[in-house]
């Protein structure tokens, strides 16, 4: 297909409440989305890096800089027929994964809109409906926490995650626990804890959480692994996974007995297909996680989570839990039962509110072809 132009945009979007984790608190996305025009049609895609560099080294501005100077010439000089074509077009660039997968994810979603099929579709997906969990953030008192807890689970949400970290575990899972004894539970550290801890982890037994996300560091495979064998509840890895290889290592290590799969965090649909294949032959289950992402990502996340492999409840939850107003028509919505349908209209399903994406825009570089390949 022919790349006519590739625009940029930074949105700034309030959060409905402050997300806070073991690394820092978010309270406004400074989201970067990119449009791909192609003879007619716009492909969008999300990068999902965080305002500052503290869950990847990527940021807002990092992702930027790559996609205008590096990864938006490289694209438009290629003219790829496929999404899958992007990995072998980006190879050249090192790491900035969230920034290749914004605009690898925007070809997927033009290819889908130009063959007519549901985008879930194209990536190979089975499943008609996904099972939802939501992920809360470490909270001011345990009571509020509570409180917010009853509020997911009474609207249907099949898995609570709990983000925590030194001071905020073990108080705070049997308070719940003891509530809900018999909810799938799991927390997320990102990386709070280390081998002085692991006497500490091992104490998280007790509550018989379904996972503990990536407790150790976010670049660590073999403590990981040393960890597991002293635990009997299985440990998730996220930060820890970038592709298929990291995927595979983990596996073959036993670092880990299930994998959250992140768009961003793995450069795009076709890594993240590998991952979830190389997974799905060994076993291993696999879910989709979320970065807090409008409704653009939020669609993707909805159209990867189809794929067989994905059996446990993912971050992928309702638009109305992040945004007053997401940017998408309809938004995604989670049924009382706590699934999200996936939509079988083509492309992404869910429709761009570009005026309301116009009115959130701070900023934008739309990057012609012509200069492009000049
Ligand atoms: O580790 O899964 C994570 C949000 C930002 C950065 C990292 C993570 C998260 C979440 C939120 O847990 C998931 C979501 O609801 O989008
Ligand atoms: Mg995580």
């Amino acid at each position: 297909m022919r790349i006519d132009a590739i625009t940029l945009r930074e949105l700034h979007m309030p959060l409905l409440r402050p997300f806070q984790t073991s690394f820092g608190v978010t309270r406004n996305r400074r989201i970067l989305l990119v449009e791909v025009h192609s003879e007619g049609l716009t492909g969008w895609g999300e990068c999902t890096a965080g305002e500052r560099p503290f869950f990847s080294g990527e940021s807002t501005d990092t992702a930027w800089q790559v996609i205008v100077n590096e990864l938006g010439p490289m694209l438009a000089a290629e003219s790829p027929e496929h999404g899958g074509d992007c990995p072998k077009i980006f190879r050249s660039v090192r790491g900035n994964q969230m920034a290749k997968a914004a605009l690898e994810n925007a070809i997927w979603d033009l290819e889908a809109l130009r063959e007519g099929v549901p985008l879930a579709q194209l990536l190979g997906g089975v499943h008609e409906a996904i099972p939802c969990g939501v992920s809360i953030g470490i909270e001011s008192s345990i009571p509020e926490l509570l409180a917010i807890v009853e509020r997911e689970l009474a609207a249907g949400y099949q898995r609570i995650k709990l983000k925590c970290k030194p001071g905020w575990d073990i108080e705070v899972f049997e308070r719940v626990r003891n509530r809900w004894p018999q909810i799938m539970l799991t927390c997320d550290a990102n990386s709070a804890y280390r081998l002085r801890d692991e006497d500490h982890l091992v104490s998280f037994d007790q509550f018989d959480l379904a996972m503990i996300e990536q407790p150790l560091w976010h670049d660590d495979f073999y403590f990981h692994s040393v960890l597991q064998r002293r635990l009997e509840t299985p440990i998730c890895l996220d930060e820890s996974i970038h592709n298929r290889r990291d995927a595979l290592a983990a596996i073959e290590m036993e670092s880990c007995k299930i994998i959250n799969i992140k768009l961003g965090r793995v450069g795009g649909f076709s890594e993240a297909i590998a991952v979830h294949n190389a997974a799905l032959e060994r076993g291993i289950p696999v879910w989709c996680g979320g970065m807090l992402e409008s409704g653009i990502g939020r669609a993707h996340n909805v159209a990867l989570s189809s794929l067989q492999g994905f059996t446990m409840p993912g971050d992928v939850s309702a638009s109305a839990r992040y945004w007053a107003d997401d940017i998408i028509e309809p938004e995604v919505t989670v049924t009382a039962q706590g699934e999200i349908v996936i939509p079988d209209l083509p492309g992404r399903g869910y429709d761009v509110r570009t005026s309301l994406v116009e009115r959130l825009t701070v900023r934008k570089e739309t990057i012609r072809a012509m200069a492009l390949v000049a």
